[in-house]
């Protein structure tokens, strides 16, 4: 007869029943029975169908899981994204009556030899709240879904017999409020469960306080169990609770994670600890490890894998760890829950500052409502209890990590007096630490200052006014939004950290993206919002990393590493400047390498002399004689840094750090050929300007042999036979439009863009003619129904070698948009199988992400020249490019360069694709020449783009020549 239970708990206030306090997470000597693997499973589609049998459930009949695991990517029910908007009725503590319910059922042998030990049922993680019940008994709830739960045992189950372990989760509950996060939601026991055996004598917390200072440490254990303390390369032994002084230590950083093996011995047993000796310290308004000042080179980082969700293997943990640390990233923000224990592990191994978040978000709420709106849970007393139990869960279960330098109360809540309680709390338990919260904005109660998309011209402000926000350190705990193509102008945020001491770095949003690996049509996708037929969603919102999902790096990532590397290699034709921008490391760990290049042919490299340059230092190499012996035209060369020897993170031969100079310039600079283009758009912008489009038949094509006929003369077909015609080209045109990024889309950019019809111009042929010696056509381009156009004039003429030599004039005419995406030639070709490029690479480069582009030769096929943003857009494009042959076409920049283009699908197909496989390679390339291209920026989540990096419609110009190549 099943017994009838209660189940108010889902809608409880509270953060659980009968769950035992928190403690610190601990290397104890305790017996250790996984539960990990296939559970009975159950899945009910509300609770009223969850059939009240679970104080003993028969299984026959049901199906298994896997734990850990959501049950939504286990074949039950179905993912579904939504950023800020709850997908329920917002009705707090209440949830839907539809409310999905998984039981969960194992048996599990209490080991025999636990005879006189404390059973414990430890829980990492369970989304959103469970009941448990064990041998026929309902022992109690828990809920808070990143947080660790323990329930005691002891009575209901003896060593030796079979004990059967029953888990009641709840998709939806009154928890559901405060973890409204910008991701998946997904339901499940999704970190490890665990059968402990303590010795009832053994410690169960432990409080480790290592401090250093000026080549000083110090060291005390707290532990509810005294015991004695023992170092052993440290030669200390000492009591827990005494604070011992330790002479000559070494200090713990994310540079330097030195750390110490210790353990702590009671007559119950031991701990086994890992020390870092490290001090937080906020001095004259900046923040400080070890009396250093830090500056965040990080990133957000959601738990997240294609397949699994949230429910991540070591493995995992580690693979984000290495690529964090091969990135040169130093600091990691855990958005917006604590992590897996695990990985905080690894942060204090292989070095990166932790900003630890609690699990705590109530962004569909609005931040501060006033009535008759309902209160935020943060203003609404009935919260403020498991709110406070959230903070000290987080904090005593991660309180022994040297890697976190910063508690976070939690994201975008707005403000309530229970914020206010969580840092009472936090404050008075862990003094050590400062807390961090960025909804804080007036900075009443925090110790650091942080804002979020903050634009440069705030950053700024902040900056100059070191008194503003009580004096407070600054960071950015979000910025640089990598959804799809971008962020853009990292390098500008980079230069306001190196500036103004007080800002000291962030975090980029995020670090990967959550694409869920499905398929589609038969098709493998990465699904986002609306791929699983949700109801409410924010689309492609939840992809918006650094990594693609399966943790290839997007250009975004490629640009942060360059951005943040630890040395600046410059310099100009009368040395190479290197700067040291390490927090504590000086070079000597590193080999540099020189290469000369003229044209991108190699013409010498070797190794180069570099005395040890300390933290902050810049010193300057000569440039070996052989480099500025027989300088040509784009001569460059280009230095790395590398690791001389393996590290636990990386091979001995990593880079980490490149800088280029030209020796054909004056002064060197990187990204300029000829004209002040480089890392500004303006210039770039002095020859972007208008549209016009040329249907290649009006020049080369069809339509030209009636110009021709009219003109009565063939300049295109010249003398050598050569005519860009016979070339392969066809349809060249005027180009105004990309398909656009989601920087352009999210505050409706791409909306102008539409209005003014640029994605659907036509051309006219105004004019043709020989005009002094060439072949002149005149074009209009221009939208249909609107009165403004773009007039080219496009002047063919052969050089000596036999080239076409074009030069295309762009005039705007009538009421012209202010700012264009694009302005191009745009022409088609035979399938192309290889293109092999001067320029900048090797991967894709706009004016505001060309940080990590260097000047080169390059060569690849079609398919590899494409970005596979997750939400397919426009990519792809190589800056600055000097020449490109694509099979049997070569353009050359004559002077002025380009950027080069190259896909197998035409624009509005790329606008058109949801997925990758929606884009389809027929017989055609089309490949665009862009006098200028818009910058990339962050504006889907950030401030709009910077003026200098919009393309201001204005008359423009381009030369450039086609022929045939010669080799
Ligand atoms: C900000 C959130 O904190 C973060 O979780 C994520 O949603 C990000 O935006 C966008 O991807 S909040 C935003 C309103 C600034």
């Amino acid at each position: 007869m099943p017994v009838t239970y209660d189940h108010s708990y889902v809608e409880d206030f509270a953060s659980g029943a009968g769950v035992l306090s928190p403690r610190a997470w601990l290397d104890d000597d305790a017996a250790r029975v996984p539960l990990s693997g296939e559970w009975s499973f159950r899945l009910s589609p509300s609770l009223a169908e969850a059939p009240d049998d679970l104080l003993d459930p028969d299984v026959s009949g049901w199906d298994t899981i896997a734990v850990p695991g959501h049950w939504q990517l286990s074949g039950y029910g179905a993912p579904a994204y939504t950023n800020i908007d709850y997908p329920f009725p917002v009705d707090p503590p209440h949830v839907p009556t539809a409310n999905p319910t998984g039981d969960y059922v194992r048996t599990v042998t209490v080991p025999s030899d636990w005879d006189g030990r404390r059973v414990i049922l430890r829980f990492e993680g369970v989304d959103s709240r469970f009941a448990v019940f064990v041998n026929g008994e309902s022992i109690g709830w828990s809920s808070g879904s990143r947080l660790p739960s323990e329930f005691d045992l002891t009575e209901l189950v003896a060593p030796g017999n079979e004990a059967k372990i029953a888990v009641r989760v709840h998709q939806w509950s009154a928890g559901s409020y405060v973890e409204d996060q910008d991701m998946w939601w997904l339901s499940g026991i999704f970190r490890e469960v665990n059968l402990l055996g303590l010795n009832p004598q053994a410690p169960t917390d432990v409080f480790v306080h290592a401090t250093y200072v000026d080549g000083t440490g110090t060291l005390k254990v707290d532990s509810d169990v005294p015991g004695t303390v023992v170092v052993e390369e440290l030669g200390l032994e000492f009591p827990t609770g005494f604070e011992t002084p330790v002479p000559s230590v070494e200090p713990w950083s994310a540079e330097s994670p030195r750390l110490y093996d210790a353990v702590l011995r009671t007559g119950g047993g031991d701990v086994r600890l890992r020390i870092g000796f490290r001090t937080i310290a906020i001095v004259d308004g900046v923040l400080t490890v070890n009396g250093n000042r830090v500056l965040f080179n990080g990133v957000n980082r959601h738990e997240f894998h294609p397949d699994r969700g949230r429910a991540l293997t070591e493995q995992d943990m580690l693979d984000d760890v290495l690529i964090m640390k091969r990135a040169g990233i130093n600091a990691v923000r855990t958005s917006h829950y604590p992590p897996h224990p695990h990985f905080l592990d690894l942060c204090d191994q292989y070095g990166l500052y932790v900003v630890d978040e609690c699990d705590l978000e109530t962004h569909g709420f609005g931040y501060e409502p006033q009535p008759p709106k309902l209160p935020n849970p943060v203003m609404d007393p009935r919260f403020e209890a498991d709110l406070v139990e959230r903070m000290r869960r987080m904090v005593e279960r991660d309180k022994n990590h040297p890697s976190i330098v910063l508690w976070s109360l939690g994201n975008e809540c707005g403000m309530g007096e229970n914020l206010k309680s969580m840092y009472a709390f936090t404050h008075d338990r862990d003094p050590s630490r400062p807390v961090h919260y960025e909804r804080d904005t007036h900075a009443e109660f925090v110790d650091v200052y942080s804002q979020m998309y903050t634009s440069l011209e705030k950053v700024t402000e902040i900056g100059e006014d070191p008194t503003s926000y009580r004096g407070l350190p600054f960071i950015l705990c979000e910025y640089g939004h990598a959804m799809g193509n971008g962020p853009g102008g990292l390098s500008d945020y980079r230069a306001l950290f190196d500036k103004y001491p007080r800002c000291q770095g962030g975090f980029i949003w995020e670090f990967i993206d959550h694409g869920l690996r499905t398929t589609k049509d038969g098709r493998e996708i990465y699904a986002y919002g609306g791929d699983f037929g949700e109801e409410i969603h924010d689309g492609n919102f939840v992809c918006d990393g650094l990594l693609f999902p399966d943790r290839t790096p997007s250009p975004g990532m490629h640009e942060y590493i360059k951005v943040i590397e630890p040395l600046v290699i410059a310099g100009d034709t009368t040395g190479i400047t290197i700067t040291n921008r390490y927090e504590v490391l000086d070079t000597s760990h590193l080999t540099f390498r020189i290469v000369t290049e003229v044209g991108g042919e190699r013409v010498g490299s070797g190794t180069l002399a570099v005395p040890a340059i300390a933290p902050g230092q810049t010193v300057t190499v000569e440039l070996p004689p052989a480099a500025t012996a027989d300088v040509q035209p784009e001569t460059w060369v280009t230095v790395t840094a590398e690791l001389t020897e393996s590290t636990p993170w990386a091979e001995a031969g990593h880079r980490v750090a490149w800088g280029q100079l030209r020796l054909d310039h004056p002064t060197g600079a990187r990204h300029i050929a000829g004209t002040a283009s480089s890392a500004s758009a303006s210039a770039a912008v002095a020859g972007a300007a208008a549209t016009s489009s040329l249907p290649a038949e009006a020049v080369v094509g069809g339509e030209a042999r009636h110009a021709r006929s009219d003109a009565g003369e063939d300049v295109s077909a010249g003398a050598n036979g050569i005519d860009v015609g016979s070339l392969g080209v066809r349809n060249l045109r005027l180009d105004v439009w990309r398909a656009p990024i989601d920087n352009d889309v999210i505050p409706g950019v791409s909306n102008a863009w539409l209005e003014a019809g640029l994605h659907r111009v036509q051309h006219r042929v105004v004019s043709a003619g020989l005009v002094d010696g060439a072949w002149e056509v005149v074009t209009r381009t221009a939208p249909p129904a609107l009165q403004w156009g773009l007039v080219a004039t496009w002047r063919w003429t052969h050089a000596q070698d036999g080239s076409v030599v074009l030069d295309l004039s762009v005039e705007p005419d009538g009421q012209y948009p202010a700012a264009l995406p694009r302005l191009g030639i745009t022409f088609e070709l035979p399938k192309v199988s290889q293109v092999e490029w001067f320029g900048t690479g090797p991967g894709e480069a706009y004016v505001d992400t060309r940080a990590a582009a260097a000047v080169g030769k390059y060569s690849a096929t079609v398919e590899q020249l494409q970005t596979p943003y997750v939400r397919p857009q426009e990519n792809g494009h190589r800056i600055d490019t000097r020449w490109a042959q694509l099979d049997s076409l070569r353009v050359e920049a004559a002077p002025d360069l380009f950027g080069l283009t190259v896909r197998d699908w035409t624009t509005a197909d790329l606008a058109k694709a949801k997925h990758a496989p929606d884009l389809v390679a027929g017989d055609t390339t089309y490949v665009t020449l862009d006098l200028a291209q818009a910058g990339i920026g962050s504006n889907s989540c950030g401030p709009v783009l910077p003026a200098q990096y919009q393309l201001k419609t204005a008359p423009a110009s381009l030369s450039v020549k086609f022929s045939v190549p010669t080799d």
